[in-house]
């Protein structure tokens, strides 16, 4: 122990502190738990004191770990040790939750902030505990009672730090410094049409599990088989031969199987009265598995997915994907979304749309939402942040690509809803580009076969200024085809939509992904008159035109249910720090489109 007070570090112990974290190499969590919100857990959410470090003091620079450096410039106390930082006496953010839309201070931080709080917690025998992370926005570094525990990249997925070994009884502490800084190498890299909301902005809870605990599984339809559940439940710290359990009681289906060398065991059973999961019958069933003195049950839905020629099948049915995008944005209050309500009232804008599908850009969004999506019947496309220009050929951006890529299929991968997943949005092609994603595609496989694989793109190759020809060359490793278009809003007379044609060489489904226009909520004008609802509502008639005319057309997710934050998007009186391409303003207004595309779906549905 270097000095640590209950409630917070002194800065001399800061300052060792802090010289010991820069010699330590804490690393990235090796344990992912799967189902967390159907476990045991307690709620380290509430009020976290926090310390703005804008020059990252704290941390120190990992090349040049000089701590002397801060210690020298500080204000030494008469006869005590230096006092410039004490979390005690630091005002508090709520967790969860962005720091920017908390203190009118931090609206525009981009940085470094440290969070502490207090817990109590009494340690048991045979029990391992982990502080589980829905998201960190962007790099988290974690201290529980002055260890390094773990340290996490991405902005947008759930980690877990074991923290068995440093827990004592009565009263510990967690410090966490969150750091969003925009960097080329990162994952996104430095530019994106949304706010970069910083700091500890999903769940935060302490996980107790047994010593052999269930930290993964799978159980799904494989394409194309509809009567045959398989997958498997793996566990850490067990035997070799280790018994599980795995039941479907209102099916009366009861398996065991024995875990193999490397902690899996694997099922595959006929399930021949399965209700499948679809938009109309989104049922779940109640799945449990047993390990040892470990349970962990989840709701699931057991559907298939698949393309055939040009056409998306759920259950084996052709399906027209009525969706709309979706950012992470709160409805009514702005800032980072999290809760089960956000999620409620987002999806549910979406349901009242007709829709069927949502894409949640650019980002895997919360795990509140693909749970409501089960409950609610919506498909969805959830992706990563490979958005615009990245670091192709940087090997530490492919990693924390994949990175998050593995987390979001990790979390996600026994959620019906969840159809797609998506390599990246609106990269401008080039070869390094399309390998690095071409790479991305086959990781993706590799860890689910039986989802589709797609990408938003959007670099137009147009044959003549009239036709799209998708011949974008990362179609290739990919089973749908998304393209994002703004005719009628960055280019081009909305009358002029209707005259555009697509051409299909690759021969796959195409979902159009993106399409949309600025619209003011309460701002009534003509219909030329931009960012008037009527311009909004007209650009998505003429689309529709466009969009009855393309026999491949699989689905659309136009661009985007509710006005979301961006810092590209000033325009005074207007914009006012927000994209306006909502059918629904940010504070929960619905504009002339959201009704327009209301009846275009409602025909669809027939
Ligand atoms: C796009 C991007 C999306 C932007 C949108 C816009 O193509 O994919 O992130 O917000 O356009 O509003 O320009």
């Amino acid at each position: 122990m270097v000095g640590m007070r209950k409630s917070g570090l002194t800065t001399a112990s800061l300052v060792i502190f802090l010289a010991s974290v820069t010699s330590l190499k804490a690393q990235q969590p090796t344990t992912l738990l799967v189902d967390v919100d159907h476990r045991q857990q307690t709620s380290l959410d509430g009020s976290w004191h926090y310390i703005v470090d804008p020059y990252k003091n704290g941390l120190g620079d990992p090349d040049k770990p000089n701590l002397n450096g801060y210690a020298k410039n500080g204000h030494p106390v008469p006869g005590g040790p230096l006092q410039e930082y004490d979390f005690a006496q630091s005002p508090t953010l709520q967790v969860p939750g962005d720091w920017n839309s908390q203190k009118p201070e931090l609206f525009f931080y981009e940085g470094t902030l440290w969070y502490q709080r207090d817990f109590d917690y009494q340690p048991k025998p045979h029990t391992r505990v982990f502080l589980h992370f829905g998201a960190v926005n962007y790099a988290a570094h974690v201290f529980v009672n002055d260890n390094y525990v773990c340290r996490h990249e991405g902005g947008f997925t759930p980690f877990d730090c074991e923290i068995t070994s440093v827990l004592k009884p009565g009263s510990n502490f967690a410090v966490i410094a969150a750091d969003n800084q925009r960097q080329v190498e990162r994952v996104p890299g430095i530019k994106s049409d949304w706010w970069n909301y910083g700091g500890i902005t999903r769940e935060v809870s302490l996980v107790e599990v047994p010593d052999s605990f269930i930290d993964d599984y799978s159980l799904q339809l494989q394409k194309g088989i509809e009567d045959k559940l398989s997958g498997y439940v793996h566990l850490v710290g067990a035997a070799t031969g280790e018994k599980v359990t795995l039941r479907i009681p209102e099916l009366k289906i009861e398996q065991t199987a024995e875990t193999d060398i490397s902690g899996k065991a694997a099922f595959s059973f006929a399930a021949t009265d399965l209700h499948r999961w679809s938009p109309d019958a989104p049922k779940l069933y109640s799945v449990e598995m047993h390990a040892g003195s470990d349970v962990l049950k989840d709701d699931v839905g057991f559907r298939t997915v698949e393309v055939q020629g040009e056409k998306v099948l759920l259950n084996g049915m052709p399906l027209f994907l009525r969706g709309i995008c979706i950012q992470g944005e709160a409805p009514y209050r702005s800032g980072r979304a999290w809760s089960e309500q956000d999620a409620e009232t987002l999806l549910g804008w979406a349901h009242e749309l007709n829709a069927n599908f949502v894409r949640l850009a650019h980002y895997p969004h919360d795990e509140h939402m693909t749970r409501v999506a089960d409950r609610l019947g919506i498909l969805v496309w959830s992706e990563i942040p490979v958005y615009w220009g990245n670091a192709w050929t940087n090997p530490h951006t492919f990693d924390v690509a994949s990175q998050q890529l593995h987390e979001m299929i990790r979390r996600d991968s026994n959620k019906a809803s969840v159809i797609m997943w998506s390599m990246s949005n609106e990269t401008p092609i080039s070869p390094e580009r399309t390998e690095f994603i071409g790479k991305l595609a086959g990781l993706a496989r590799q860890q689910d076969s039986t989802r589709l694989i797609t990408s938003a793109v959007v670099i137009p190759h147009h044959a003549d200024d009239k036709t799209i020809v998708m011949n974008d060359p990362l179609g290739q490793y990919l089973d749908v085809l998304g393209y994002n278009e703004y005719f009628g809003w960055y280019g081009g007379k909305p009358s002029e939509i209707p005259q555009i044609k697509w051409e299909n060489p690759m021969h796959k489904p195409l979902i159009v992904s993106e399409f949309g226009a600025g619209a003011k909520a309460g701002l009534h004008k003509d219909a030329d008159y931009r960012f008037s609802e009527e311009y909004q509502a007209n650009v998505f008639e003429q689309q529709f035109q466009m969009l009855n005319n393309i026999p491949f057309l699989a689905g659309m997710t136009p661009w985007l249910l509710m006005d979301f934050r961006s810092p590209m998007r000033q325009l005074p009186g207007i914009q006012d720090y927000y994209n306006r391409k909502g059918l629904v303003s940010d504070k929960g207004e619905k504009k002339k489109a959201f009704s327009v595309l209301q009846e275009y779906y409602e025909q669809k549905a027939k």
